[in-house]
């Protein structure tokens, strides 16, 4: 019986490549504990600081006899990539290595990711079958607009495309004319980038009277590298047309195709046979049952140029519990909605940019563009939200604005429970992005 038997979101034919998303639990648990020996010995042989930090507590490889044994074994952290730089946790010889990736942290040096040949193999496994849940065929036509270079998102995608045959466009970002010009012309079906990039090219798109749900044939859209909200999706789906996807990845993991939602919407499949996940509470550092809500961490089981052993990513999410409609074995996560580095204490109380995001977009005249200021006077702390409004809005009277100003706040106040000074901008006036957006300053850093 083939694997791929089981599934049941089938309007349209599951791809082959897909199999391994169907295996058998019992099968999927065995394979990750042989492949999660495998890496444990090879970082220990390999990395004298996971090796120091391992005989510290008295483990060595052969301890790890089930799953569960993965909580003996010590954390990875991105200081440790930073500490080690540039090649201090390679786990293969230089001549196996193919190819390296970088990501930039907030402060200093970028860290280093080395690639062997078998690693932009599983790299590129995993993001065709992201692109095969997402519904994409060798017949789709495939525009990576995600940046080519040490980022992980253009090749990532580009690798993904071409492996399931589609035919790839390599715009990269930037350059947005062209970039819709070559998507009209050429019949573009699918487009990767990052939502506020997406969010800029419709924008740039709808100024130059394009009608993208009669002019173009965008049918997918593959989102990721950025938090992005449900109702960030809603509004480009209904001026696009287009089906939003969430893809999920990180450097240090390999990069996009980590994980991606399948045509259910209720989570992200795991590519648990790559990328072994766990939940912890980030202060205790205890693993998290099913269900709760903490930090992510990640395993590599099959990467050998530089295997992460129990990475924390620093992402907020839960590990769904229970089976998914689609008959996917692998697990599932809730869509990535904050980073812990993300989070603004604001007069005591944490506060997300998402959740700011998701009260906005409540309210109808409110564009996707907004930027969050954070101050402080004299002792407290103040917030600001600019955010754009259409330009009809913008021409109304002074008292009609005044309602729609009160209308956000409260929206706002009633997900974090802070009044926020609300200030609408005409459309077209906030900063746009390429890469990834950044939504926040905080003018308390400066004082
Ligand atoms: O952003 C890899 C990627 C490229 C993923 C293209 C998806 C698409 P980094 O630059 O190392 O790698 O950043 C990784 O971005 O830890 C998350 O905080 C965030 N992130 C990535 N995907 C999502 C997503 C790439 N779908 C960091 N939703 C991760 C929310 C995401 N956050």
């Amino acid at each position: 019986m083939a694997l791929y038997e089981f599934a049941t979101d089938l309007d349209t034919p599951v791809h082959p490549v897909s199999a391994p998303d169907y295996m058998p639990v019992e099968q999927l648990r065995a394979l990750q504990l042989h492949r999660l020996q495998a890496t444990v010995k090879r970082v220990y042989e390999n990395v004298p600081l996971t090796r120091r930090r391992m005989d510290e507590r008295g483990v060595k490889p052969e301890h790890i006899k089930t799953l569960k044994d993965i909580a003996l074994l010590p954390f990875m952290k991105k200081v440790d990539l930073r500490d080690e730089y540039p090649l201090g946790l390679l786990a293969s010889p230089m001549n196996e290595i193919v190819r390296f990736h970088c990501s930039s942290g907030t402060t200093g040096k970028p860290i280093v990711l080395a690639n062997t040949e078998n690693d932009i193999h599983v790299w590129q496994q995993a993001t065709m079958r992201a692109l095969a849940m997402f519904g994409l065929r060798s017949s789709d036509i495939l525009q990576v607009s995600y940046g080519y270079g040490l980022f992980t998102g253009g090749l990532g995608l580009h690798y993904g495309g071409e492996g399931l045959g589609c035919a790839v466009l390599p715009t990269s970002g930037g350059n947005t004319d062209r970039q819709l010009m070559l998507m009209k012309d050429l019949g573009v079906t699918a487009i990767a980038c990052t939502p506020s990039y997406f969010l800029h090219l419709i924008d740039e798109g709808l100024k130059k009277g394009i009608d993208f749900k009669k002019e173009m044939k965008l049918k997918h859209g593959i989102f990721g590298a950025e938090p992005w909200t449900g109702e960030m999706r809603e509004m480009m789906e209904n001026v696009t047309g287009l089906c939003a996807h969430d893809i999920y990845g990180l450097t240090e993991i390999s990069g996009p195709g980590v994980a991606g939602d399948c045509p259910y919407r209720c989570g992200l499949h795991v590519f648990e046979d790559h990328f072994y996940p766990e939940v912890i509470d980030p202060d205790t550092l205890e693993p998290l049952p099913d269900g709760e809500a903490g930090e992510l961490v990640f395993t590599t089981l099959d990467r050998t140029g530089m295997p992460m052993l129990r990475y924390r990513t620093r992402d907020l999410t839960r590990i769904i519990p229970g089976t998914c409609k689609c008959g996917r074995t692998m697990r599932r996560i809730e869509r990535v909605s904050a980073r812990s580095d993300d989070m603004l204490i604001i007069r005591g109380v944490n506060v997300f940019p998402s959740q700011i995001e998701a009260g906005l977009l409540s309210i109808e005249s409110v564009l996707p563009h907004y930027h969050i200021v954070v101050d402080r006077q004299g002792d407290l702390d103040t917030l600001e939200v600019k955010v754009e409004v259409t330009q009809e809005t913008f021409s109304d009277d002074i008292k009609s604005l005044e309602a729609l100003r009160k209308r956000i706040s409260q929206a706002i106040q009633r997900i974090i429970n802070i009044n926020a000074k609300i200030t609408l901008v005409e459309p077209h006036t906030l900063p746009r992005s390429q890469g990834k957006i950044q939504r926040v300053t905080d003018l308390r850093k400066k004082q």
